[in-house]
């Protein structure tokens, strides 16, 4: 069937909203999840009157260059993803600016035309996927798989933001808190591996909780990642008291000269994503032989082509690849999967922040996404398969402007709760 849309579609209109959705108080080693996390949903209008939807970061400075790369955009034929590149860097001609990736600190070199570029060219994809009636996995080049695993995401958590009542998954804070997080998370989706957020208490205390979740979860995959809260020394003692234990060690310590060090003592491979976060960071990881697995996100590898882009160039050199997440909604996530389903060697099961969420809080109409034993279906629909409603971006719009929160601060907020609170890495 030929849906007999042009092909010579051009982007008519961009209208980028930020939303808000109520977040939990998730800690990680640069502090607490404030009660709101924020998003930046861009919906690309072409000429033709299809719209094509993205999902990126709303921290002030990026939402004041997606705004600044809209108007250049304008013009663009849909298909002509070069001429769109080309465009959004034109757009940030002259600005040096490095603050406003949502990352709270955690990543901070990535680079910040390809975070602008990625929701205009997923969002060109949705068109291109509408206009063919093909599903995006099949632009990237074919699903290789139907459905796309996901893991249990653990954090510490407090049972409840400051003044609040407690939510359901109640606090976590020590390995029977973890452990019982980890149940209650796999009874409800039925995640088959599973990641721990440390860096937030001492290495011995996180390394107990590891321990708790393998004698809870003989089978499941492990993961633990400090964000590079660990020095050199302190990562290959931990790497090396979890032998046989974790699947993976991400991101144990800062820099890519430590990551080096450590990937020589430690037993088991080294995954990131903070020092591999753009295209220069590939040689000179390949080069020390720094990292093992590569964990992808395209909301700043430039999109969904360029991150097709990165796995090609992660199998060329024998690097495995994972998937990284942060706080978000519904787009983001189909993005997630149809990217995941179209890359070959992304064997482990990709991060994801959707349990964290309030499910009654989206940007999309509900049933295009539905865990089933820890993964999700590839959508088969045209596109991204999922479908903006209105209403809802209208209520989480709302709630933006409401709450106030205009960029992502988990150090500034925990220091409004416990002013004592030192930022430090190494922490350990
Ligand atoms: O949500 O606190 C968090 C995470 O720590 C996130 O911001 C990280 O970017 O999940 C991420 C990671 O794997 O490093
Ligand atoms: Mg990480």
């Amino acid at each position: 069937e030929t849906p007999g849309h042009r092909s010579d579609q051009r982007i008519a209109e961009v209208t980028i909203t930020p939303v808000a959705f109520r977040d939990l108080p998730l800690l990680n080693t640069v502090g607490v999840h404030e009660p709101y996390a924020i998003r930046a949903i861009v919906e690309v209008r072409t000429d033709e009157g299809l719209t094509g939807l993205g999902e990126t970061y709303a921290d002030t400075a990026h939402l004041a260059r997606l705004r600044r790369a809209a108007e250049e955009i304008t013009g663009t034929g849909v298909w002509d993803l070069n001429e769109l590149a080309r465009r959004v860097r034109a757009s940030l001609a002259g600005d040096t600016g490095t603050g406003g990736h949502g990352m709270a600190g955690m990543v901070t070199n990535s680079s910040t035309a390809d975070a602008v570029l990625s929701p205009f060219e997923v969002a060109c994809l949705d068109v291109q996927g509408q206009a063919t009636g093909l599903p995006v996995s099949a632009l990237l080049g074919g699903a290789v798989r139907d459905r796309v695993e996901y893991s249990a995401y653990l954090f510490y958590k407090w049972a409840a933001h400051p003044g609040q009542e407690p939510d359901a998954w109640g606090a976590a804070l020590d390995p029977d808190g973890i452990v019982a997080q980890a149940r209650q998370m796999i009874g409800a989706y039925g995640f088959s591996a599973i990641k721990l957020k440390g860096g937030v208490f001492p290495p011995e205390e996180e390394i107990e909780a590891i321990r708790a979740l393998r004698r809870a979860f003989p089978d499941h995959p492990l993961r633990i990642d400090p964000n590079g809260a660990w020095t050199v020394e302190t990562s290959i003692r931990v790497g090396q008291e979890l032998d046989g234990v974790l699947e993976y060690l991400e991101d144990p310590t800062a820099g890519m000269a430590g990551m080096a060090e450590v990937a020589k003592k430690v037993p088991m491979p080294l995954a990131t994503n903070m020092c591999v976060v753009g295209f220069a960071d590939i040689e000179p990881a390949v080069k020390r032989d720094a990292v093992g697995v590569v964990l992808s996100d395209h909301h700043f590898w430039g999109g969904l082509t360029r991150s097709r882009l990165l796995a090609g160039i992660c199998e060329t050199f024998g690097l495995g690849m994972s998937m990284h997440s942060n706080s978000h909604l519904g787009i983001s996530l189909a993005a997630m999967t149809h990217l995941a389903a179209a890359s070959p060697s992304l064997t482990y099961a990709c991060d994801t922040h959707w349990p964290w969420k309030d499910p009654g809080e989206d940007v999309i109409v509900d049933g295009a996404l539905t865990f089933s034993e820890g993964a999700l279906a590839v959508p088969a629909g045209p596109g991204l398969g999922v479908t903006l409603d209105r209403d809802r971006l209208a209520r989480l719009h709302e709630q933006y402007v409401r709450c106030g929160l205009r960029d992502r601060d988990d150090t500034g907020y925990m220091r409004r709760i416990d002013p004592s609170y030192e930022l430090k890495q190494p922490r350990w």
